[in-house]
């Protein structure tokens, strides 16, 4: 079809780029890293959201290029930032049928393995919201990673399919608090009630916690009270070029 011409032709351009979010240690000010979040940038200069593409990027399968572009950008953006601070994490999105075969994990090493950016440093997502069709895999899949060095982070934790069974399941490092708690959390009783569950939780079964969607300084102090450490969110800072995000580790540091 001409929309899929279309979209091919934008994979061969490098229309899809990296934006990257800041993720801060709300106890120290640092920062700790990003998170790489996809944009489509038009010829014309327009900016596209994944909500507007990203379905039609993982049913035509599109998406394994797309992901794979975007990784290899992130050596070649911010290789020399992460060289320079071996501290800083890059967290990238995978979606669920990355799970369906090894592939990615090939991918992961032939664009990490020789580049600036460490395993150590590099973070995996994989989204709550949509079901991994073969948990057996996907967790054989992401042992091999932890053995490789990376982390592996459950994402939008609170809305989706996996609840307590993928944390159980998947040996999950990181768990992502979706933005919906942190909104009403501090007006609301029960949200503030399932973050604290969640603290506790993580901290029960040895997994580290990132608050998402934080808008308000009030949310950071809750967070802080609840005993959340990292956050990310447009009261730090909106997704941003790499090179606004390079000025922004220098600026924070
Ligand atoms: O970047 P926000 O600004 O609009 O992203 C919207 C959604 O798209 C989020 O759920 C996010 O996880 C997802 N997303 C963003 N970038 C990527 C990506 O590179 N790969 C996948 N699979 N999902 C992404
Ligand atoms: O699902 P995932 O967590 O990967 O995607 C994060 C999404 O949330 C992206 O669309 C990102 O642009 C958006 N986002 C990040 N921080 C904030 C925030 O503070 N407020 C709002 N409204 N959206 C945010
Ligand atoms: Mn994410
Ligand atoms: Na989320």
């Amino acid at each position: 079809s001409e929309a899929h011409d279309d979209f091919s032709a934008a994979i061969r351009n490098g229309e899809f780029i990296p934006y990257y979010q800041p993720v801060m240690d709300i106890e120290t000010g640092k920062l700790r890293g990003c998170e790489v979040l996809m944009r489509w940038r038009r010829p014309n200069g327009t900016m596209v959201s994944p909500g507007q593409f990203m379905a039609y990027a993982e049913s035509t399968g599109h998406i394994f290029d797309m992901t794979r572009s975007i990784m290899v950008q992130t050596t070649q953006e911010v290789g020399q930032l992460y060289e320079e601070n071996p501290d800083f994490k890059l967290s990238v999105n995978l979606f669920a049928g990355h799970f369906r075969n090894r592939e990615v994990i090939q991918d992961l090493k032939d664009i990490y393995e020789n580049s600036k950016i460490s395993f150590q440093q590099i973070v995996v997502e994989v989204t709550e919201r949509y079901p991994l069709d073969d948990l057996d895999l996907a967790r054989k899949m992401i042992a091999e990673m932890q053995a490789m060095g990376l982390r592996v982070a459950l994402d939008d934790v609170g809305t989706g399919h996996g609840g307590m069974a993928y944390l159980q399941k998947l040996g999950i490092d990181i768990i992502k608090i979706d933005k919906m708690f942190i909104d009403s959390i501090g007006d609301d009783d029960s949200s503030t009630t399932i973050v604290d569950s969640m603290v506790e939780l993580a901290d029960n079964l040895g997994m580290g916690i990132i608050a998402e969607g934080v808008e308000t300084e009030d949310q950071i102090d809750r967070l802080r009270e609840l005993g959340v450490t990292a956050a990310q969110g447009y009261f730090f800072a909106r997704p941003m070029p790499a090179s606004e995000y390079i000025a922004f580790a220098a600026k924070v540091e």
